[in-house]
């Protein structure tokens, strides 16, 4: 079966953590957004019951899933992601979902009063979440991740091959380090393990052709994971 997957054309944002699962999968797909527009995706959202809250969603057959994790979690069922075993399943999961909270706080970050207006309608109160962001939440996320992988004691998150939480965790990375450069610098020593998973997703065969190809779209001040240098130090 081919799917469609819908999210937004103009950035990686949220829709990018399905998609690397996808392509290091390999598993056949459209990139809908992408083929027909934003707006063509707006339609076929309204028009589906149950109707999604918001992309990314994933439409396989008559089913149409929602919410990142959600989506992660039945690809990996469909096509035997991932460990097999239920502590593993059920790790894998947690760390989709702790994603997905800090995700939420990185947008906090830029639209800490209301995501509907622009950042420069809410850039004191961005200064201000910014601050704690850097000092307290970015170095309690980041550190249990490092304890994960400690604990871990191989080269991923659960189990003996990657899973889409190695995969999102490489794209957090990836978006963090674009957003935060000088913060993700100063922490770089107490996240090594962190920073060696980053390094072996973006090596993977798998995707080689994926991060190399156009459709693996760069980060922009439109998307999730903004760089404003004023809500960066080190
Ligand atoms: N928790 C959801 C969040 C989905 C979400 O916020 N999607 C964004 C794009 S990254 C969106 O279009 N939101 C529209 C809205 O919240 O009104 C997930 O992880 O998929």
């Amino acid at each position: 079966m081919t799917y469609d997957l819908w999210y937004w054309a103009e950035i990686p944002g949220r829709g990018e953590f399905v998609r690397l699962t996808l392509e290091a999968a390999g598993i056949a797909y459209r990139d809908m957004a992408r083929e027909q527009g934003s707006d063509a995706m707006m339609k076929d959202m309204a028009s589906r019951h149950p109707r999604p809250f918001a992309p990314p969603y994933l439409v396989a057959g008559d089913l149409c899933i929602a919410q990142t994790a959600n989506v992660l979690r039945f690809l990996a069922e469909r096509h035997g992601l991932g460990p097999a075993d239920e502590a593993g399943r059920l790790l894998v999961h947690q760390v989709q979902l702790t994603i997905a909270d800090l995700v939420e706080e990185i947008h906090g970050v830029h639209h800490p009063v209301d995501p509907g207006l622009y950042y420069h309608d809410q850039k004191p109160e961005a200064l201000r979440a910014a601050q704690a962001f850097r000092a307290d939440r970015l170095p309690k996320y980041l550190g249990w991740f490092e304890t994960l992988l400690a604990d871990a004691g191989g080269a991923w998150l659960a189990g003996d091959r990657w899973s889409c939480a190695d995969l999102s965790l490489f794209h957090l990375v990836a978006g963090l380090d674009y957003a935060f450069p000088l913060r993700m610098g100063a922490l770089a020593a107490d996240i090594s393990r962190v920073r060696a998973l980053h390094d072996r997703v973006h090596r993977l065969p798998e995707l080689a052709d994926y991060l190399a190809s156009d459709r693996c779209l760069g980060f922009n001040e439109d998307g999730l994971f903004r760089h404003y240098p004023e809500l960066d130090a080190a």
